[in-house]
């Protein structure tokens, strides 16, 4: 990140989040075009989950193609002058590094519960929506552990204490998750609709069509509750029960084949897709 700042000054920052529990420094980059106007924000974070390689690696591609076609497409410019992104490419830093070292398939952070005997709270049930009441344990051996409370995370409250300081400002809430070549609209927690409900499926499904157009990769659109199973804490829930319009979780590739060993050469069609997937929303909400 420090080298991606500094190769495009002009446009990058690099900032602080916070800490993880191991004691890893958390960064955001943000993408800014130099202006004096304040700006909207697309926030996207990747890498919630230890062990869903995929999200991290298209938080990258997302960085690589904005800078790279900055010059060169006039749409990206576009997006620049009403929008600011802000791009998490790995939050459970701690889980990530564990799932590439020593256990394949580990979901979760790495705190130690319960003097030591279980591992890891689930950070996508962590946080201050609805917490703790469905599709969660109280349990800290479970992959689905909430924690002790809401929010009761480092790595929660990182994300939580920059995007409650900016919500005014920011349109969307992009989390991106792998697999099951789903978008998901809000909410898990409760099968009551968002008042958006109508706009947030009509842009969602607009998202997945131009996905589709790329390589025929069919996706599902539907809220989490309808079409898979509920669950509260989720980032999306909080992101709009906080007041941001636009919040959606990408669950990417594949539809269970490989699952969260996506194989290598997939990493890339991936993502060239996703893109698609996100320009089409940014898209939209730029034109609020
Ligand atoms: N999926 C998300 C999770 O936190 C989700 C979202 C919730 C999907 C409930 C299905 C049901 O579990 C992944 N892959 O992490
Ligand atoms: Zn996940």
């Amino acid at each position: 990140m420090a080298q991606i700042q500094k190769s495009n000054s002009k446009l990058v920052t690099q900032h602080y989040l916070g800490e993880t529990i191991e004691n890893r420094t958390i960064y955001y980059l943000q993408i800014s075009q130099p202006s004096d106007k304040t700006k909207k924000i697309v926030w996207m974070d990747c890498g919630i989950h230890a062990r869903e390689w995929i999200s991290p690696a298209f938080c990258q591609w997302f960085v690589k193609e904005i800078l790279q076609n900055y010059d060169s497409d006039p749409k990206i410019r576009k997006f620049l002058q009403n929008l600011d992104f802000y791009i998490l490419p790995v939050l459970n830093i701690d889980g990530y590094i564990y799932s590439w070292e020593t256990a394949r398939l580990w979901r979760k952070k790495r705190s130690p519960h319960m003097n030591g005997t279980c591992y890891g709270t689930d950070l996508n049930r962590n946080f201050n929506s609805s917490w703790g009441t469905l599709g969660v344990s109280y349990n800290c051996s479970s992959e689905i552990f909430c924690g002790t409370g809401p929010e009761s995370e480092p790595e929660t409250r990182a994300v939580v204490q920059l995007i409650e300081r900016k919500k005014s400002d920011i349109l969307c809430y992009l989390t991106i998750h792998s697999y099951g070549q789903y978008i998901l609209t809000p909410y898990g927690s409760t099968t009551e609709p968002p008042s958006n409900n109508d706009e947030l499926v009509h842009v969602a499904q607009t998202a997945a069509a131009a996905l589709t157009e790329k390589y025929g990769t069919s996706y599902e659109v539907g809220s989490t509750s309808s079409i898979l199973y509920s669950n509260s804490g989720s980032s999306r829930d909080w992101a709009h029960m906080i007041g941001i319009p636009f919040s959606y979780t990408f669950e990417l590739r594949d539809k269970g084949t490989y699952g969260f060993v996506l194989p290598a050469d997939q990493i890339q069609p991936t993502c060239e897709e996703t893109m698609l997937a996100v320009t089409a929303i940014i898209d939209y909400v730029d034109q609020k």
